[in-house]
């Protein structure tokens, strides 16, 4: 036994190695007197079962080795190292086994917000402001989940937002930034910056493949020099609610290790300099979103536009919710002393939460079919300014959360592994009481659609409640359009209801146009005209500005790409046979992922397709 390793051993009085880890303590000599110390930490903290499946001496030492590196990093790259992670888990892990309430001494109440509804003229006041406001923004995207529940392969912004023209979610929402960006410098000549930059916090693993599709893709359009990515640290696995660190599945020398919540966007941001930056280029505006809410960018501008006129430092957008939603709740909470804020309430914590203060329901619907709190949607926009103020103080650190996705209600055992995590809408938590902290509440058809669960699981949410899949993401930007289109005047017809993997939907036309066309409803608005009719079996795609719908009567499929410039009336009818929706079953693994997954694929039997690349003045009416 080398002599080292013995001393630092001997030192430790390990009472019974050999008993206690048999395994390790045969390859004991293999370490240095800092990997004992650490192998110490983690006996000591009860992770004897690490070591459980070692081989003797001589067999993979490469792999002990690379164990106790791992171990080290992880042990630096946490404040406190892991002796602090685990037993801070252990305190978290008990509470949310017993369902304690995280907000003992508080009350919850009902908060009151700005409540918009689409396309009346408060609603076009607010998006005209924010349009205005939007060269002062900067936009950060939170995509360094694994994206657990959804079970896709892929990194989830590459999945297709919808099929009609397959473009994938972060290549719209790159359209969508820079489809704003055009519009506000257009209406404000010569204020303030004239690029809109884009931040992606990534994880280990998403990075690389996110900076891929991007580079790929020439960044859909952005400058490189806009685009900044992040990557957030990752945080060692827990398998059971003894916290005992979880062995990678793939490597017996490796802990498993995940990232460690959106909450670290804080930091990031902070540590990066980039807020500093922002705010010296005249940036007033910071706003976060996640990586699946297809619908998001139609709830952006007037959203920003409250923000504006009301002055908040701190605005969350929020849906109506559904009781049992896998969201959370903006309740106003209220300590005996007097203290009170307006936060997230997490979606695994509000129930506990109303139990033990006067809800002895706990997370109900009421009259209305919903629950009194509005349904935090993650879409968050600070005021740079007092948001830089504050990280200054506290670094960007948010307080830690732990959400074990649970195998039964018994919470004994865990779907799969779980970790510490912090989340960014926790941020106001410290913001003192003068803060202007408000919300925003849009109706969910317009603004929410997020694709986070499995096909499996979603067709076993609570009647009622929405799927949160791949099916009901894509189906809902069918609906948003068709509605909004109604709303502008058009004769869109009735849905028909269908069943993919097992989820009940409503099947719109398959109406979808590139961010440039329809922006904010105004825009909508002035490019449809007369009387215009789209039928239930129809697709339409328009990528371009200027393609203006006039008597446009629609029953089949019709493609129009115009490039700037190019100027195009639409009119007539338009009747083919169009394109069809047949339906995929996702255990069907001859068919690629990203398609089974929503249970469906369109088939392109006919359509009338145009492509305008020059600019100039056109009329299509067939
Ligand atoms: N994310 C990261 O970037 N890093 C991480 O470590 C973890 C996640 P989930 P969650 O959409 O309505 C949130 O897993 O956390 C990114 C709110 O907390 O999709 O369960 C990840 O890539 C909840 O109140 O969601 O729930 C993704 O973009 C509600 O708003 C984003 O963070 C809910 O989202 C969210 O991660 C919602």
């Amino acid at each position: 036994m080398a002599t080292a390793a013995a001393d630092a051993l001997s030192k430790l009085s390990i009472d019974d190695l050999a008993t206690v880890a048999p395994n390790l303590y045969k390859n004991i000599s293999l370490f240095s007197p800092e990997q004992v110390v650490l192998a110490k930490v983690l006996l000591d903290l009860n992770q004897a079962h690490l070591f459980q499946h070692w081989p003797e001496p001589g067999v993979d030492d490469d792999g002990k080795r690379a164990f106790f590196e791992q171990v080290s990093r992880l042990n630096a790259s946490y404040p406190g190292g892991l002796a602090s992670y685990i037993t801070t888990a252990r305190e978290l892990l008990a509470d949310s086994k017993t369902g304690k309430n995280p907000y003992d001494g508080f009350s919850p109440s009902v908060p009151s917000g700005e409540i918009l509804t689409f396309g009346d003229e408060n609603f076009i006041q607010f998006e005209n402001a924010g349009v205005r406001e939007a060269r002062k923004a900067a936009f950060v995207l939170v995509a360094g989940g694994l994206g657990e529940r959804l079970g896709y392969n892929g990194i989830k912004v590459a999945l297709p937002w919808e099929s009609t023209t397959g473009i994938c979610f972060l290549q719209h929402y790159i359209e969508s930034i820079l489809a704003l960006q055009e519009a506000s410098c257009k209406l404000g000549q010569g204020e303030g910056p004239t690029e809109i930059p884009l931040a992606i916090m990534t994880s280990d693993d998403t990075h690389t493949r996110t900076t891929k599709l991007l580079e790929e893709n020439a960044y859909f359009g952005m400058k490189p020099s806009q685009v900044k990515l992040l990557k957030q640290e990752k945080v060692a696995c827990l398998d059971d609610n003894d916290a005992r660190l979880a062995v990678d599945p793939n490597n017996k020398f490796k802990i498993q290790t995940k990232p460690h919540g959106h909450g670290d966007v804080h930091s990031l941001l902070y540590s990066s300099g980039l807020l500093k930056e922002w705010l010296a280029a005249g940036r007033k505006w910071v706003l976060f979103f996640q990586d699946t809410n297809g619908l998001l960018f139609k709830a952006i501008p007037s959203a920003l536009g409250v923000s504006a006129i009301k002055e908040y430092h701190v605005n969350s957008l929020a849906v109506p919710r559904k009781a049992k939603e896998a969201i959370g709740g903006i309740t106003r909470l209220t300590h005996k002393d007097g203290r009170s804020m307006v936060i997230n309430v997490e979606y695994n914590q509000l129930d506990p939460l109303l139990r033990a203060s006067g809800y002895p329901d706990g997370d109900v619907n009421n009259e209305t079919g919903f629950s009194p709190f509005p349904g935090n949607i993650n879409q968050l926009i600070f005021e740079i300014g007092p948001y830089l103020e504050e990280l200054s103080k506290t670094g960007g650190s948010i307080k830690e959360f732990v959400n074990p996705k649970y195998k039964d209600s018994t919470k004994t055992a865990f779907k799969s592994s779980t970790r510490l995590e912090c989340m960014m809408q926790d941020y106001p938590k410290t913001l003192s009481p003068s803060a202007r902290v408000g919300f925003t509440v849009m109706e969910a058809w317009f603004a929410y659609a997020p694709v986070k669960n499995n096909p499996e699981d979603a067709a076993k949410v609570p009647k009622g409640n929405p799927y949160h899949s791949a099916t009901s993401g894509e189906m809902a930007v069918y609906r948003a359009n068709s509605v909004i289109l109604r709303k502008a005047g058009v004769k869109v017809d009735d849905p028909v209801q269908d069943v993919f993997n097992g989820q009940e939907v409503d099947v719109w036309p398959r109406i979808v146009w590139r961010p440039k066309w329809g922006l904010t409803f105004s825009d909508i608005k002035s490019k449809v005209s007369g009387n215009c009719s789209i039928t239930g079996r129809s697709t339409i795609a328009l990528k371009g500005q200027s393609i203006f719908l006039q008597d446009l009567a629609l029953d089949g499929a019709l493609v129009i790409d115009a490039a700037d410039g190019a100027e195009v009336k639409v009119g007539g009818s338009v009747h083919n046979a169009g394109w069809t929706i047949e339906k995929v079953d996702f255990k069907d693994t001859s068919v690629a992922e990203e398609v089974r997954i929503r249970g469906f694929k369109m088939i392109k039997v006919e359509q009338l397709e145009k492509t305008y690349k020059e600019p100039g003045k056109y009329s299509l009416s067939p």
